[in-house]
């Protein structure tokens, strides 16, 4: 694979960087750490290195240095379609380099050619009751493609031989655990999506489509060539934020034990299933439909919105799809959803409606100070624009965000291998430490 070349030829230098930083500057203070950020969820402590994305408060992400309409426009893209391939953008998240058409092309038929899934993950899903979450179906599928790891049969095999895995080679196990599990989502989350809401159907991977085109054919969507390009667009700005949000950080923190890529990515996709996490867009789409049911179906006029979304934040209540934990303007991702939106399907009421929310809500949330970011974020629109396209399971949604975010994991699990990266522990204190270290600073005031 050719990203296995751009990933070599550029280790060297990559080791020295860091090597040089742990070395020269190994005691060098990067940030001081508060009671009230070791209380408050560890915000906004530098503790982690990412070169994969890295989220501007004022800019948004930016993915290997782009920002995402630049990723949107540089990668390859299908004939006929203005939405870049994935396997371009894997290209990219995994070498730090911008892919010609071949290399995302030759990332796309990489997939296809791994894209078999062993009939005991199918007999897995089925054992579960109908009504199970599909995030927690999602979870056991990768599980149960486990045994094929190739790093965890590697590492276990050279425990007992002579032949030894040299550290660091370990990467290269890493990626092609990822490819083979990337190459197995698109037939994993359709036959969930199939088995929950539609006919059972497994159909087989298509080597003429892309992963994107994959996913849509195997859900129905042959003819829909727009709801491929949604589903491109959607996979591509959803693959990663940083390496601290929830999944990214479980993920990462699990493999650091030298777990495999399949348990280190369902421990990711157990935290992406949690409310405050990957389970947001379910809500937005909902509470969407909520705001127009209150209106007997209408989209209400700004007045009428606002005293609304009033009464609701006066009633203690969230508005979903508005906030976030770093950024501090619209999000990106949300502005490129809102445009394929006003391009293609303007017309549709809950756009109409998530565009007035737009106008009107952002100084109401910003009246009070208590919001720290009254704009939209990613989550404010991606569910309409599914159940536009007809997918309107809304716990499937998800899904759709986990089958995306495993390409940043991934990227940022098997640059931990190649950088070499211990396993994580950061220290406990107990809270009468605390209160020692809160008293002694109060003695010293005092003197
Ligand atoms: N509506 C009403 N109140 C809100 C709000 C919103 N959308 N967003 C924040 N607030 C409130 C908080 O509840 C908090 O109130 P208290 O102090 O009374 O608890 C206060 O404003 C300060 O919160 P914050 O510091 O601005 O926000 P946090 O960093 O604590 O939380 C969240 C960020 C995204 C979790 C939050 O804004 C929220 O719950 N938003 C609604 C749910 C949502 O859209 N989630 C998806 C986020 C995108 C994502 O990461 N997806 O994976």
């Amino acid at each position: 694979m050719k990203m296995i070349e751009a990933i070599t030829e550029q280790l060297p230098a990559w080791r020295e960087r860091v090597n040089r930083l742990r070395t020269q500057f190994g005691s060098l203070k990067v940030c001081d750490v508060t009671v009230e950020q070791i209380y408050g969820g560890i915000r906004g402590v530098q503790i982690q290195v990412s070169d994969i994305s890295y989220v501007d408060p004022y800019e948004g992400i930016r993915l290997r240095g782009y920002t995402i309409p630049e990723v949107l426009e540089y990668l390859p893209k299908k004939p006929g379609s203005d939405f870049p391939l994935v396997g371009g953008l894997y290209y990219l998240l995994m070498t730090d380099r911008l892919p010609n058409e071949a290399e995302a092309d030759e990332v796309e038929q990489e997939w296809a050619s791994r894209s078999q899934i062993p009939e005991h993950v199918y007999q897995v899903i089925r054992q579960f009751p109908r009504d199970t979450h599909p995030m927690t179906l999602f979870s056991v599928a990768i599980m149960a493609l486990q045994p094929s790891s190739q790093f965890a049969s590697k590492y276990a095999e050279q425990m007992f031989t002579s032949e030894g895995l040299p550290k660091g080679d370990y990467w290269k196990y890493y990626l092609e655990d990822s490819m083979n599990l990337i190459a197995k989502l698109p037939g994993i989350a359709s036959f969930i999506y199939n088995y929950k809401y539609r006919n059972e159907e497994i159909v087989s991977y298509s080597p003429e489509l892309d992963w994107s085109a994959n996913f849509a054919r195997m859900i129905g969507k042959a003819e829909d060539l727009r709801y491929q390009d949604l589903c491109r667009l959607f996979f591509v700005i959803h693959s990663d934020h940083e390496g601290g949000n929830v999944s990214a950080h479980t993920s990462y923190l699990v493999s650091s034990a030298l777990s495999d890529v399949y348990l280190s990515c369902a421990a990711g996709m157990n935290g992406l299933a949690g409310p405050l996490h990957g389970l947001a867009n379910q809500e937005c789409i909902r509470w969407v439909l909520q705001v127009r049911e209150a209106f007997g179906g209408h989209v209400p006029g700004k007045e009428e919105l606002t005293d609304h979304l009033r009464r609701q934040l006066q009633a203690g209540k969230l508005i979903p799809g508005y906030g976030h934990a770093v950024l501090r303007v619209t999000d990106p991702r949300f502005t490129v959803q809102y445009e394929f939106a006003k391009k293609y399907i303007s017309n549709d009421p809950n756009i109409e409606l998530i565009g007035r929310v737009f106008e009107v809500l952002p100084p109401i949330l910003a009246e009070n100070g208590k919001v720290k970011n009254p704009y939209p974020n990613v989550d404010a629109i991606n569910g309409a624009l599914q159940y536009h396209y007809g997918v309107k399971e809304f716990d499937f949604y998800t899904v759709l965000f986990g089958m995306s975010r495993i390409l940043g994991l991934t990227a940022h699990i098997v640059w931990g291998r190649i950088l070499g990266k211990p396993i994580e522990r950061p220290k406990s204190l107990t809270t009468a430490m605390l209160e020692q270290l809160a008293e002694k600073s109060l003695q010293s005031l005092e003197r």
